[in-house]
């Protein structure tokens, strides 16, 4: 299958935010409510269209990428600062580290104190990763330095930036192509024990029919990164179709928004975004920072990688 470059990046940004916008409206419900609303079958109605907290932060992360033609800390911390919608329901520690900033912390000091101490191992830096995926596929050194110190910012925790660096390298993949193998390469990639379990757990999954109580008490379904970058890895993993993978992650249940966006960000970088449902597409938000908004970060972020 072949997916030009440019089309995998809008599938990347694109599939991240409607992800986002069809989980958003059921967070934190358990896996039957989730099927209550949107049913048992395909295809699913987008019901708001309106994105979170999770894509709101993706899109500081690509404006601060493109300022800068790469990473500035201190400029992605005032994006995320001036972007912040308190309406868009974002995590207690986020919120937190950003009114830190706000009030003048530096971004390499403003998240450390968080959790008495331990920083955040939230799912808040994974969930925003997707342009550090894009942009750094072909560089999986840099794109782990980039990953943890763009955590940094709000997630001090070494198993949140891990679990960032681990999303944003999945989406690497995809951008490669790479599905058969990917499990191999994450299980070399990543560093930490927690991770390294979750993915051998994703393999043995993948290798039988599991069901969803099962793939929920193996990989999580939870806010932490560690409950939440490894489901979105196996339900892209365990589909050759974008819609497919994207309702899978959400009817999980749980933290739908967010597992929705990081799934639908390797999905979307893998098929490119002509394979995200257009009614979906339709459907998502408009205005300032919206879809357009989005595709056009996604090209700008492309041509940054043809300098
Ligand atoms: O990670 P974060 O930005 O939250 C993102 C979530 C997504 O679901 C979004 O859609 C939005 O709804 O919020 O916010 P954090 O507060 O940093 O982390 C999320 C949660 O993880 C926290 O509220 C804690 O429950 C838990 N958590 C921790 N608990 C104990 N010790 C994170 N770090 C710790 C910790 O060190
Ligand atoms: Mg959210
Ligand atoms: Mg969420």
């Amino acid at each position: 299958m072949y997916v030009d470059l440019k089309s995998k990046f809008t599938g990347a940004l694109i599939g991240s935010a409607v992800g986002d916008a069809i989980g958003a409206p059921v967070e934190g419900w358990s896996m039957e409510m989730v099927s209550s609303v949107y049913g048992e079958k395909t295809p699913w109605k987008m019901i708001y269209g309106r994105y979170t907290d999770d894509t709101e932060m993706m899109i500081g992360v690509a404006e601060s990428l493109i300022e800068h033609k790469g990473f500035n800390g201190a400029n992605m911390a005032r994006r995320f600062i001036q972007n912040y919608d308190a309406k868009r329901g974002y995590g207690p520690g986020s919120k937190e580290a950003l009114k830190r900033l706000r009030e003048g912390e530096g971004w390499e000091a403003a998240s450390e104190n968080l959790f008495g101490g331990e920083g955040s191992y939230g799912n808040g830096a994974a969930m925003r990763i997707a342009p550090i995926g894009i942009v750094y596929y072909d560089n999986a050194d840099t794109l782990r330095e980039i990953a943890y110190k763009s955590s940094h910012i709000t997630h001090s925790h070494e198993l949140g930036k891990e679990g960032a660096a681990l999303q944003a390298f999945s989406i690497a993949l995809a951008v490669r192509g790479q599905q058969e193998g990917m499990v191999s390469a994450l299980s070399e990639f990543v560093r930490n024990d927690v991770y390294k379990e979750k993915i051998r757990k994703i393999a043995i999954l993948l290798d039988k029919e599991a069901s969803k109580k099962e793939v929920i008490a193996e990989l999580g379904n939870g806010e932490a990164a560690f409950n939440s970058v490894p489901p979105a890895i196996y339900s892209f993993l365990r589909f050759d179709k974008f819609e497919d993978s994207v309702v899978y992650a959400v009817s999980l249940g749980g933290d739908t928004d967010t597992i929705g966006a990081m799934t639908g960000a390797i999905s979307g970088a893998y098929y490119g975004d002509g394979a995200i449902p257009t009614d979906w597409v339709e459907r998502l938000e408009e205005g300032e920072k919206g879809k357009s908004y989005i595709k056009r970060l996604a090209e700008e972020l492309y041509h940054l990688k043809e300098l």
